[in-house]
């Protein structure tokens, strides 16, 4: 028997979306025929303590302490970041540089001039068999995944809605901690970046339209929060004696857009929304879609669900509830029997699994940086709209 050839990782950053990945490297060949072995090879962090820990409890080999040792060791054939936002153009321009394959976190930068030059790079690296893809991992989600492929077969017609919102509630606390996450310097912007950028993926890889254009509204309701000092993560409570600072990202984004239609047909209208001031909503990803055959609609709080109408077949009949956990469906067949259903994890599982696969048969994986460049674009003009009394704004590009 010939032995698998091994892919080994580098990963920096431990945090949540390090969790995550971690998970997904080590599960990815266990419940997956993987044609390059991952290797939890190195974990980096600034803090020595910190990162050992870290590497301990997610499985890593090795630690460093310099994100760019990992880059000049030989042992390393792909690096995964998990960083903030301010550091992808940097690590990921270096890697793909150095021969690495990169798997970038989400939105894949700071800016458009940030992605631009990260997707020049990514471009001229995939001539040299060196790949890259940004994180958009909800694509993986079985039923978005499922909704694609209906969308693809021609089942909806011709799309005229597109209604999607992303809606947590994580930040309704007036005194949860000033973490990285809210503060443009490191992550951009707030709401908007951070999963705003997910629905405006997901809505355009399902309808297989560009947004075009927007007209937006931006808003910070907590102006100042308790300095994070130690804490890493989401939410949480600060206190309310000690010292507070600025927020400096949107804590809402919501938008009117249009899309560009393409091969001959009518560019669908959208609505967005996305907040952190959801109460009650945790991980509400949603997305439905009207064309002019049939309707279907996704929420993430009810993942192994797609709702689907299709008006020849049952006309007046309301939405009919698709289970998506069954052989038929993307990936799922790969885990439990008899429709035991999926979790959060397993969209990073499958990330792994389309990444590893794109490798080794030398393809580019999707989505690639030039993807995510068209939703920072998406991002850019609803900052311009905004700024501007949400007036009409042209995505760039477009
Ligand atoms: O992309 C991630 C989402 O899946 C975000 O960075 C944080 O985790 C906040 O929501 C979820």
């Amino acid at each position: 028997m010939t032995e698998t050839k091994s892919l080994r990782v580098g990963m920096v950053g431990y945090a949540f979306m390090g969790a995550a990945h971690s998970h997904a490297w080590r599960t990815a060949p266990r419940f997956f025929d993987l044609p390059l072995a991952p290797q939890l090879t190195a974990v980096a962090g600034r803090d020595p303590e910190r990162v050992a820990a870290a590497a301990a409890k997610l499985g890593w080999e090795s630690t460093e302490t310099d994100w760019r040792r990992l880059i000049q060791r030989d042992d390393i054939d792909l690096i995964d970041i998990c960083a903030p936002g301010n550091l992808h153009a940097e690590i990921a321009i270096a890697a793909l540089e150095a021969g690495k394959h990169v798997l970038c976190e989400k939105p894949l930068a700071n800016s458009v001039s940030e992605a631009e030059r990260m997707t020049a790079v990514a471009d001229s690296a995939a001539a040299r068999g060196v790949f890259s893809m940004c994180g958009f991992s909800y694509r993986r989600t079985p039923a978005l995944s499922l909704a694609k492929r209906l969308v693809d077969s021609g089942a909806l017609g011709e799309i005229r809605h597109v209604r999607a919102q992303y809606l947590q509630d994580w930040l309704s606390d007036a005194n949860a901690p000033l973490t990285w996450r809210l503060d443009k310097a490191k992550s951009g912007s707030g709401s908007l970046g951070d999963i705003g950028a997910h629905i405006i993926d997901a809505a355009q890889w399902v309808t297989g339209q560009n947004v075009a254009g927007v007209s937006a509204l931006l808003e910070t309701f907590v102006k100042e929060r308790p300095i994070a000092g130690d804490f890493v993560g989401l939410g949480g409570h600060g206190g309310t004696s000690g010292p507070r600072g600025p927020v400096t990202v949107d804590d809402a984004a919501i938008f009117s857009a249009r899309f560009d239609g393409g091969a001959g047909s009518p560019g669908a209208i959208g609505v967005f929304e996305a907040t952190r001031f959801a109460l009650g909503r945790k991980n509400a990803m949603r997305l439905e879609l009207n064309g002019s055959k049939a309707s279907l609609a996704f929420d993430f709080e009810d993942m192994n669900s797609l709702w689907f109408y299709d008006s020849a077949q049952e006309p007046n009949a309301g939405f009919r509830r698709i289970q998506v956990t069954e052989p038929e469906h993307p990936y799922t067949g790969h885990w439990w029997p008899v429709g035991h259903g999926l979790g959060y994890e397993h969209a990073f599982t499958h990330q792994v699994v389309d990444l590893v696969e794109a490798i080794a048969a030398g393809k580019q994986p999707s989505p690639s940086f030039a993807d995510a460049l068209q939703v920072q674009r998406v991002l850019e003009a609803v900052e311009v709209s905004a700024a501007d009394e949400s007036r009409w704004t042209k995505v760039g590009g477009a």
